[in-house]
């Protein structure tokens, strides 16, 4: 299977994680491919309208999106699990991956939104208000998450760590959250989230 991939994106470095963490990560041929909100890829856009990565091509020419679907294709593939089936645990992990995933991708907004020219402040002013009622959710839940066993909500919650470490070293969320900094420290050490490193380039 084919992935459309970029070494900086946080969205696919979740899903080759995943990839990692059930043992299919060499099934996996990645595809270089460089997106912009502003320049979408147009080649791109014939296997996603939406134009973002990641984007998995099948071998029988099925295309997969978003990062959770594609997950859970790759879940399809092996014994191991990263959502629990059934019961109230697979609603709890599907509601931690939803506050990991949204802040991720509101971080990517407030990214955006940062580097225009002029950039709405009520928009920046939101962004970090919201940054500071999710930190505070994270550093209060990483006790009862991290006793589980690693699943979608642990890998998207390192994703999104590892992402304000590369894009907003000036949150200082380590030192804001110490119960966080210490679980992603010891998740950061795991061989998936070393061999998945994000590079600029
Ligand atoms: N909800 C999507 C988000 C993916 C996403 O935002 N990817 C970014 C790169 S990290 C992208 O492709 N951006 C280009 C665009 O939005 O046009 C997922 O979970 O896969």
């Amino acid at each position: 299977m084919k992935l459309h991939w970029s070494p900086r994106s946080p969205f696919v470095r979740k899903v080759m994680v995943a990839a990692h963490e059930l043992g299919l990560a060499d099934r996996i041929t990645t595809i270089r491919t460089v997106v912009a909100m502003t320049k979408p890829a147009r080649e791109l856009l014939q296997e996603n309208p939406l134009g973002k990565i990641p984007t998995l091509v099948l071998e029988d020419g099925t295309i997969l999106y978003d990062s959770q679907v594609i997950i859970e294709y790759l879940e399809s593939l092996t014994e191991r699990k990263l959502i629990p089936p059934a019961g109230p645990a697979r609603w709890q992990e599907l509601r931690r991956h939803a506050l990991a995933n949204g802040f991720l991708d509101m971080l990517i907004l407030w990214r955006n939104e940062r580097e225009r020219t002029p950039a709405s402040q009520a928009l920046l002013d939101a962004f970090r208000l919201k940054t500071d009622a999710v930190l505070p959710a994270l550093e209060a839940e990483i006790g009862d998450i991290a006793a589980g066993p690693v699943g979608l909500a642990q890998i998207t919650i390192a994703i999104a760590g590892a992402y304000m470490d590369f894009r907003f070293p000036d949150l200082g969320w380590r030192s804001r959250c110490p119960k966080l900094d210490a679980w992603q420290r010891g998740f950061e050490a795991r061989p998936s989230m070393q061999a998945t490193a994000i590079v600029d380039a």
